[in-house]
């Protein structure tokens, strides 16, 4: 058994007054940073922001900056830098160059941990693709590193062997991916057309990671889904059955999770995935209503929901965590048509929350009270064959009946209502 080497690193970062927050490199980014680097397996031992309006050019932090960093490595024992902004390839190799020890930046990281985490066929595809598509401008800075280091955070997943071949081998391999996940897609188009045929209604979970989106899926629907206090705990998406109290035919689907300045390949890579969010019923955004950030987790989603298309009728915003979050302030605005204030640990809240997603699937059943008289009793008999009866009786006026019924049913014995 060989020993597994802790990389100890050094996060870097510029920090810039934007009033964007969503793009700023503040404590908080570095904060996520940091998290994202345990998740990789990394020990951070420090960490290096410069006051700044831009990255360098040439080599991302000013000369004295540079100086300041060496200084740090050596006194630290550091053997891994990484940024909190993506680089280019020059880039890459003059850090590496000027430090001498090995430079990865926010993208390559998670990068690094999806390819760590995907587990099907598609999710590995996605993230191979991702990693060719984003590595394959950079390859001058990682052939020579590459084959000086060999593995490490960022060079791990099922590309790490192709990376080191030359770029049009890379080429023929992203073509190949590309043929191959087209096949899982259209495999995954038909499963989900005859959800659709069937009458299967569809709610998708998404939100920012970590925001509690497994953990309610396995409340709401009694599944044992891996639920973690981590980044990127869920990959692929999850299809579970969500039994509604008309009886219609519906699930919820668990996807993965957002982040700030997710690498743009991965969000083209893992388009079909979370097109299977886009193209949902209803939209459930979950929000780690005690985090602190939470205003601009919310708006990172609901960029990256905006840049996918998502297009459902309607979007519920959930507040999570209430057991531990301050008491709810806003009403959000814009996209979203309610709002709820829950906790998937100790379950409050969501019997609203069910209501609301009953309210808002379509093809809702309501409950009809009908008198058919004995010449309809063929009407009557009928319904038994497709619909929810909840009451009947014989009486002398005829067949009394109470039954659950959508609009099309509805629509169809309502001359019969009492
Ligand atoms: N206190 C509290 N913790 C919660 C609640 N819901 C989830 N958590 C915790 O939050 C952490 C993240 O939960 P997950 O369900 O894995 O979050 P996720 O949104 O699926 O995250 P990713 O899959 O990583 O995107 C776990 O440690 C959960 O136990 C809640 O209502 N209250
Ligand atoms: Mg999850």
């Amino acid at each position: 058994m060989t020993e597994k080497i802790t990389e100890r690193a050094i996060l870097c970062g510029v920090h810039r007054d934007l009033p964007d927050r969503t793009e700023d490199t503040t404590d908080e980014t570095i904060a996520e940073l940091r998290e994202l680097a345990k998740t990789a397996g990394a020990e951070v031992v420090g960490v290096m922001v410069q006051n700044k309006d831009h990255p360098e050019t040439a080599a991302y932090f000013g000369e004295g900056k540079l100086e300041e960093l060496k200084s740090s490595i050596a006194a630290l024992g550091a053997d891994l830098l990484i940024f909190d902004d993506e680089l280019t390839g020059s880039q890459i190799r003059n850090i590496e160059d000027i430090t001498g020890v090995r430079v990865i930046d926010r993208s390559t990281l998670i990068l690094d941990i999806f390819a760590s985490r995907a587990r099907s066929k598609e999710g590995k595809i996605q993230v191979e693709l991702a990693q060719l598509r984003y590595n394959l401008p950079r390859l001058t800075g990682l052939g020579t590193q590459l084959s000086r280091l060999g593995g490490g955070i960022g060079t791990r997943g099922p590309g790490e062997t192709k990376l080191e071949s030359d770029r049009r081998h890379i080429h023929r391999r992203i073509e190949a991916l590309e043929e191959q996940l087209a096949e899982v897609e259209r495999h995954r188009d038909l499963l989900r057309g005859r959800r659709t045929k069937d009458g299967v209604v569809t709610a998708a979970l998404v939100g920012y990671t970590n925001a509690g989106k497994s953990t309610l899926m396995n409340r709401l629907t009694g599944s044992d889904i891996f639920a973690a206090d981590m980044l990127f705990a869920t990959l692929d998406p999850t299809v579970r059955s969500l039994e509604l109290s008309d009886g219609r035919n519906a699930v919820i689907v668990d996807t993965v999770g957002f982040i700030r300045k997710l690498p743009h390949h991965l969000i083209k890579a893992f388009r079909s995935t979370l097109e299977e969010a886009a193209e949902a019923d209803v939209l459930v955004h979950v929000i780690d209503a005690s985090d602190p950030e939470m205003q601009t987790h919310i708006a990172v989603a609901d960029g990256l929901l905006e840049e996918l298309g998502c297009k459902a009728a309607r979007t519920v915003a959930v507040f999570n965590k209430c057991d531990v979050a301050p008491p709810l302030s806003p009403r959000p605005r814009g996209r979203y048509t309610d709002y709820v204030s829950v906790s998937a640990a100790t379950g409050e809240g969501l019997g609203r929350l069910m209501e609301i997603l009953e309210d808002a699937l379509p093809g809702k059943k309501r409950e009809v009270s009908l008198l058919f008289p004995y010449s309809d009793s063929g009407e009557a008999a009928r319904l038994h064959d497709t619909e929810v009866i909840l009451e009947e009786e014989y009486t002398d006026a005829g067949i009394k009946m109470r039954i659950l019924a959508d609009e099309a049913v509805y629509a169809r014995v309502k001359k019969w209502e009492a």
